[in-house]
């Protein structure tokens, strides 16, 4: 079994993103560059991922997050309809990737979905409810899973972008969270890390195989997680700026 890690390169028109809870600030794309390359690096030399990339879309300012274009399980990869209208012609160089790997579904209009809201945790898929998924994208999620024995719920998401700015994977049945975005109750039968509250973003962290990247802009909250868990800890302060986190530049999957 090898673990696939789908990146995208850094667009030339970084500086273009979609931002929605951010002032906008100048990105300097050349070390937004370094930084993802550091990102990849660590997901071979730690997370041992093969790394594979999309076709560079250098007038795709958002294109580097990849995570909102796809998201991939064992059986089935689904092609997303990002929430935002320029980032729709994300998802072709995603796709055609992809194909190699899975058999592919798509949301379709009116659907909307962002990988970035699906957080799976075993059989269970939680899709979060955001300006970016709407109830249809959700639906259809739910159709294209359900014969492969998947469920899926909806779940409220406050004062962020994506459901994997307030929670993502620690293990099967275990999140890092930050409660103020998320409501624990809507997760029934998982356990919780919950991030430093000094630390609104911090709940985002990458578990690729055993690897689990994580942001030096979260000290407090990486202390606490470094009680129990090994991290490999990147400066993604650039990527931070568009308002991607560490799980937005990769697409992890197995392959045979
Ligand atoms: C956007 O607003 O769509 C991008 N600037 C940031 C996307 C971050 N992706 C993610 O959290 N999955």
């Amino acid at each position: 079994m090898t673990l696939i890690a789908l990146t995208r390169a850094v667009a030339a028109s970084m500086n273009q993103c979609e931002l929605t809870h951010l002032v906008r600030q100048p990105i300097d794309v050349a070390r937004a560059r370094e930084q993802h390359a550091a990102y990849e690096r660590a997901l071979e030399t730690v997370a041992h991922c093969r790394i594979v990339r999309a076709g560079e879309a250098p007038d795709l300012p958002d294109s580097v997050f990849v995570e909102d274009a796809a998201f991939v399980l064992d059986e089935v990869a689904i092609v997303t309809r990002p929430g935002a209208a320029s980032r729709r012609a994300e998802t072709p160089g995603v796709a055609d990737v992809l194909r190699q790997y899975r058999e592919l579904r798509q949301i379709d209009p009116p659907g909307t979905l962002d990988g970035g809201d699906v957080i799976v945790c075993g059989r269970r898929v939680f899709v979060g409810r955001t300006s970016r998924t709407n109830a249809e994208g959700i639906e259809q999620v739910r159709r294209i899973l359900k014969p492969f024995g998947y469920s899926v719920s909806a779940v409220a998401v406050r004062g962020c972008l994506h459901l994997k700015s307030a929670a993502t994977v620690l293990a099967e049945t275990q999140l890092l969270i930050n409660p103020d975005r998320i409501s624990p109750d809507d997760f029934p039968g998982i356990d919780f890390l919950i991030a430093d509250p000094r630390e609104p973003d911090a709940a985002n962290i990458l578990k690729a195989g055993d690897a689990y990247l994580y942001s030096s802009a979260f000290p407090r909250t990486r202390e606490m997680l470094e009680r129990s868990l090994t991290l490999t800890i990147l400066d993604m302060s650039e990527l931070a700026k568009a308002e991607g986190a560490m799980t937005c530049c990769s697409v992890i999957f197995r392959s045979a």
